[in-house]
């Protein structure tokens, strides 16, 4: 957007490319020093409406944050891996230059690569940037040339995105400005308030029109402590209510047999599963009453529009694929979809057609050491990848190499990822070298080799879509790279030379591939379907542009599943899989409970169900480290929610401190009595583990066993118990 000639001020259209649904809008006013001094929500985009949330409405001390890496660092020699205190960071590692840092990792990942096979490098990113260069461009055209291994990007949504498909073979919905028009509104596993917070206003819209607002989720969020009816469902047990529903549904003639007829696939099969699922063992499971179950249902399938905000918190789950494609199943059983304002949303990524082979370039694989695409790891189990993988011989002949080099950016695995003290001990290893590229130190810098600064999205131009609505966004460079940061693509461009790969695509600009990511039909690409109106041009002039999905060529909003074939293989509404029968799995969605759950026979030691939930005032662990986050958040945080009969069984009164652990690890935390949980379920928050006490935060609890779909981390299915710690 083009400054006045005389305003000392410039306002740049950015995007938040924090990994959140909203993707918002963000108008940065720049000063005539080149400053940012304002951050602010586009008051135009028709989500953000001109708000930002909490966290990003102080972005500015993100940016200008004293503690901000500007140089690239090195670990000085002598200097042992492992947690440091905050502050004491600098001391562990030497200030080099771009040069030195750029030739030492490459020297180093070339020794690797001829030792031990390129494979033995992994990359390990996720989402610190969802812009489409930020998160996945150069990165993996680098990686693919290099022959590294692949990795299996699973940490927080494969098992839903899996499971949708499989319904609907696309993740596209309900637009969030049409939940304005629904009379029931059902968050199920969706903390809106919390994580998700552009939906609310049209929440609040709809309720003031008369609608209601039903939460299922086993912690009492914001959004449960503002509905009409919160039901606080056992954890991992939402693929039971969700046939039960079905069961009440069809028992009573409620479903929508038109729809079902012409728009869906296998209900026979459906119809028959659900029958096992009577409202009173769905709530022997579920720890809601038979008639609670039933009110549900009714209430579910005769108010239109009925809408479902079906978010990932269902599928942290062992059995969260069956879970997201039971609940999934629901607006097709009664024809919801037919309303504007019904249907629902796990997300709306799948509207968004980039052109990711001209960004990635997987065909580089073919220049590798190993001439074709590397073994593909999951980011999941990162602490077998670390410790395990290929270090006996057997596993060596079977899945290659061990990791011997791990190159981290958009990530803080040292936090995030499942089972915390495998991960750390991967990390400690002397013969793994390690390089991460961040805008802070975090967990996971105490463990590298060399610390390089990265820019946040004022600093760096990229394009990108979102998962909670139907926009593409230009998000253009506001202010120079404070001090030695660069970008995601600067970087791994810069190392494909040094690692001295001479492709033309490593000297692209980043104008140049958002043009690629555009493009429509060029080089036997795929056509960018719903996308073919946007060019590089006119999204610099627009900030914002829809989708071709979300409006009809007359403007109205298109009503999802309704009409045409669907990307499924029978193109209709799958309820049953044949896709699923031929992999040996159930066809149709059942519940199982999880091995670590109330019924699994780890509850004989470790009887509580532990949710390690995200903090509404951080995303994951970004922001922990600010101290305007912190204060926000002081109230929840080192805090273990109990409810009043799970703390008097164990002596524990409010206030106490408590052990709380597993086979696992083992984390002390501050018991808090009447928590927003239910009985034998504990709640605490994920926080950075070196400002949590002892170290650990909550993922030292957490497992590396898959869900069901889609080989997923299962954070929400963790067993623990609690004792009074001894003071
Ligand atoms: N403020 C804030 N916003 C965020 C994030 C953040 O960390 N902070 N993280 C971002 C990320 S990475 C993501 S993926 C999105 C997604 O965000 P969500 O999928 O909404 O994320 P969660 O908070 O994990 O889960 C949502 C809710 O599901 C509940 N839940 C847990 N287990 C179960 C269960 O078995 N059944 C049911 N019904 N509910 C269950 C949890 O208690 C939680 O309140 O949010 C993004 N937005
Ligand atoms: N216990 C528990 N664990 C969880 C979850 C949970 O709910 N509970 N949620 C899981 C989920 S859903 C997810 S998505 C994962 C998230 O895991 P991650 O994607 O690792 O998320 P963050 O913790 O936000 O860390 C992102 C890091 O990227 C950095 N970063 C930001 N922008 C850039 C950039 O442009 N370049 C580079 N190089 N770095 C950048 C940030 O400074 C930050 O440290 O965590 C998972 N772990
Ligand atoms: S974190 Fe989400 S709600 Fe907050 S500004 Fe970014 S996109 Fe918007
Ligand atoms: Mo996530």
């Amino acid at each position: 957007m083009a400054a006045t000639q005389t305003s000392p001020f410039r306002i740049v259209h950015a995007v938040c490319s924090h990994d959140c649904p909203d993707s918002c809008g963000v108008l940065v006013t720049v000063d005539n020093t080149g400053k940012a001094v304002k951050v602010q929500g586009d008051p135009k985009h028709p989500v953000t409406q001109g708000f930002l949330c909490g966290k990003v409405a102080k972005y500015l001390e993100r940016v200008y944050s004293p503690n901000r890496l500007l140089y690239p660092l090195k670990r000085k020699p002598g200097v042992p891996k492992g947690q440091l205190k905050r502050g004491e960071e600098h001391a562990a590692f030497e200030r080099v230059t771009w040069d030195e840092a750029l030739d030492g990792i490459a020297a180093r990942l070339k020794e690797v690569a001829e030792r031990y096979g390129s494979e033995s490098i992994l990359p390990y990113s996720y989402a610190g940037t969802i812009g489409q260069l930020g998160f996945g461009s150069m990165d993996r055209r680098l990686f693919h040339r290099m022959g590294a291994s692949q990795l299996d990007r699973t940490i927080c949504s494969e098992a839903g995105g899996v499971a949708w498909n499989l319904v609907y073979g696309q993740k596209i919905g309900t637009p969030p400005e049409d939940f304005k028009l629904a009379k029931l509104i059902v968050a199920w596993g969706a903390n809106i308030h919390g994580n998700n917070v552009h939906l609310w206003p049209m929440v609040e819209q709809a309720r003031r029109d008369g609608a209601r607002l039903i939460v299922i989720d086993p912690y009492k969020t914001r959004t449960a402590a503002l509905a009409d009816w919160h039901i606080a469902i056992r954890p991992g047990t939402d693929a039971a209510l969700a046939l039960g529903m079905m069961h009440v549904i069809f028992r009573e003639g409620l479903e929508d047999r038109a729809f079902i007829e012409d728009r869906t696939h296998g209900f026979t099969q459906l119809a028959e599963r659900v029958r096992e699922y009577t409202p009173e063992r769905v709530a022997t499971w579920t720890g809601m009453t038979p008639g609670e179950v039933e009110q549900l249902a009714r209430e579910y399938a005769t108010t239109k529009p009925a809408v479902l905000r079906v978010n990932y918190g269902i599928q942290r789950a062992e059995y969260g694929g069956a879970a997201i494609r039971a609940v999934a199943m629901l607006p097709a059983v009664t024809g919801a979809w037919k309303y504007r304002g019904g249907g629902g949303w796990l997300s709306t990524s799948g509207a968004y057609a980039w052109d990711k082979d001209a960004l990635q370039m997987p065909e580089l694989a073919k220049s590798s050491p190993i001439g074709r695409l590397a073994r593909v790891v999951n980011m999941s189990t990162l602490g077998q990848a670390l410790t395990e993988l290929g270090q006996t011989p057997e596993s060596a002949a079977k899945d290659g190499p061990p990791v011997h080099a791990l190159f981290v950016y958009n990530s803080n695995p040292g936090a995030i990822a499942p089972n915390q003290n495998a991960v750390k001990r991967g990390l400690m290893r002397e013969d793994l070298f390690t390089a991460v590229h961040e805008q802070f130190f975090t967990d996971t810098t105490d463990y590298a080799d060399y610390v390089l600064p990265a820019t946040t999205f004022l600093e760096h131009t990229d394009v990108q879509g979102a998962y909670g609505h139907y926009f593409v966004q230009w998000s253009q460079q506001a202010i120079e790279p404070l001090g030695e940061a660069r970008s995601n693509v600067w970087l791994f461009a810069e190392l494909a030379k040094r690692m001295g790969y001479t492709e033309e695509c490593f000297n692209d600009t980043a104008e140049e591939m958002i043009a690629q990511a555009l493009q429509v039909g060029v080089d036997g690409h795929s056509a960018n379907v719903g996308m073919e109106h946007i060019t590089l041009e006119n999204l610099k002039r627009e900030g914002h542009i829809p989708v071709a999905l979300h409006r009809d060529p007359e403007g109205a909003p298109l009503l999802a599943f309704t009409s045409g074939q669907l990307a499924t293989p029978s193109g209709k509404i799958e309820f049953y899989s044949e896709t699923l029968a031929a992999q040996g799995l159930d066809p149709l969605p059942g519940f199982v409970p999880p091995v670590e759950s109330r019924w699994g026979e780890a509850a004989k030691l470790y009887p509580l169900e532990f949710l390690p939930r995200k903090a509404d005032n951080y995303m994951n662990s970004t922001f922990a480290n600010l101290d305007g986050h912190r204060k926000m958040q002081a109230k929840t945080m080192h805090v273990l929610e109990m409810h009043r009969v799970d703390a008097e069984a164990r002596g524990i009164s409010n206030g106490d401190t408590v052990r709380v652990w597993n086979d696992r690890g083992e984390v002390k935390l501050c018991a808090h009595v009447d928590g927003s949980v239910p009985v034998g379920v504990v709640a605490a928050q994920l926080d950075w583990a070196k400002l949590s006490p002892g170290g650990e935060n909550v993922n030292a609890l957490t497992s590396e066993r898959l869900t069901d779909l889609g080989a997923a981390a299962t954070f929400y299915s963790t067993l623990v118990e609690v004792r009074r710690a001894n003071r």
